[in-house]
């Protein structure tokens, strides 16, 4: 089968998914092809399967703002019929599911088509999504698509609740290759703490809906009872929050590190003792499942989908959104008990292999072999 992948090239958890997803089936012998306006961060395109295609965008003087959504179905149309795709998956409603309409309409014009599978990963709908800017081209492309997959049961409910949409939505989770998390040799606990330090961690795209303060926050109480240290991951617009904190406690500076864009991300979680996670809005979670692979406790907010990834108790804890007392308290009872933190490390481990990249994608392969049998029908 020849499937067009269609997805955001940055660090955001709905191009994570749609590249290692497309990299997993490139290896089972699928031909995937990405559409992107870059090189996904986490493409490896060392395997003959995989083919990228960078939509050209051509800038013109007239144009106040550049059209990247005409670009795109047009790059959309011109691999389809190239390479003949059997199937294409769009990741994010905006603009992809949009896109893609467009060209299916362009290819019916010639007496083709082409089946459209949308995943709808999180802001698309329940942040941008509703804007009234978007919200009528977003719910009219989810109807227009051939099958529709959310990713998490709380995400779905959230699509019905937003939109009027007209078909079935099926769940299909998140995953993570645990694979990838094996023995770390290269751990080196030293290079970001002292032997008596406990390590915790946040990862995101630094927007506010992560609610880095949060993150600070906590981080601040946790100190003051338990030795420790912070690592941020990731660069956003949220930034400036955290060099005001900084600013504000100094006395805080040489605890906390920030580390922007990573490679080895998988490393340094794997050293890390908690995960925070006190997310506004958060539709599946995948930092935190990605944290979980590496045997890292989650204290989270409760919000979205996040509850169906971290279980109260005992893959860590989590708290109504905001409550900064309640997560500053589940941390340091955590983290000052090593029996209770050796067994949710377990328990962190056990939840990610449910999520295993070897129990979702068969779901993505059957999903795809209906929608193509309903569309030939
Ligand atoms: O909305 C975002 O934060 C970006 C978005 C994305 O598409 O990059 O992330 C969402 O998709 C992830 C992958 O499906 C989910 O694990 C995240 O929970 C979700 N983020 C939010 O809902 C805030």
């Amino acid at each position: 089968m020849k499937i067009g992948i269609l997805c955001y090239p940055t660090y955001g958890g709905s191009g994570i998914v749609a590249t290692e997803l497309g990299m997993s089936l490139a290896h089972k012998g699928y031909e995937v092809h990405f559409i992107s306006s870059a090189l996904p961060a986490r493409l490896d395109i060392a395997n003959p399967n995989i083919f990228f295609h960078r939509v050209n965008m051509h800038t013109y003087p007239l144009f106040q703002y550049q059209p990247y959504d005409i670009a795109l179905s047009s790059m959309i149309y011109r691999v389809v019929n190239l390479y003949k795709l059997d199937l294409l998956h769009a990741h994010y409603a905006i603009p992809y599911a949009y896109a893609a309409f467009t060209a299916k309409q362009m290819l019916k014009e010639e007496g083709k088509d082409v089946p459209l599978v949308t995943t709808l990963h999180g802001t698309d709908i329940t942040l941008v999504g509703q804007h009234p800017s978007y919200k009528h081209a977003v719910e009219f492309s989810i109807n227009q698509s051939d099958a529709i997959t959310s990713v998490s049961e709380s995400l779905k409910k959230d699509t019905l609740q937003f939109f009027k949409i007209t078909k079935e939505i099926q769940v299909i989770t998140n995953f993570i290759d645990n694979s990838e998390f094996d023995e770390c040799e290269e751990c080196n606990r030293n290079q970001f703490a002292e032997e008596d330090e406990k390590i915790l961690i946040h990862v995101s795209n630094l927007r506010p809906v992560k609610r880095v303060e949060d993150v600070l926050q906590i981080f601040k109480n946790v100190h003051a009872k338990v030795k420790s240290r912070l690592i941020i991951i990731g660069e956003g617009p949220d930034m400036e929050k955290i060099n005001e904190f900084l600013e504000e406690h100094p006395e805080l500076i040489s605890k906390i590190r920030l580390l922007g864009k990573v490679n080895d991300l998988y490393r340094i979680l794997q050293l890390s003792d908690v995960f925070l996670l006190p997310s506004e809005q958060e539709s599946f979670g995948l930092a935190a499942l990605e944290a979980m692979a590496a045997h890292t406790p989650v204290i989270s907010s409760n919000a979205g989908g996040i509850p169906e990834v971290n279980i109260q108790g005992e893959t860590g804890y989590l708290a109504e959104i905001g409550n900064v007392e309640a997560m500053s308290n589940y941390t340091i009872k955590l983290l000052s008990d090593e029996n209770l933190l050796a067994r949710m490390k377990r328990n962190a481990k056990e939840q990610a292999i449910r999520f295993d990249l070897k129990n979702v994608l068969p779901v993505y392969e059957e999903m795809y072999k209906d929608t193509l049998t309903h569309f030939k029908a």
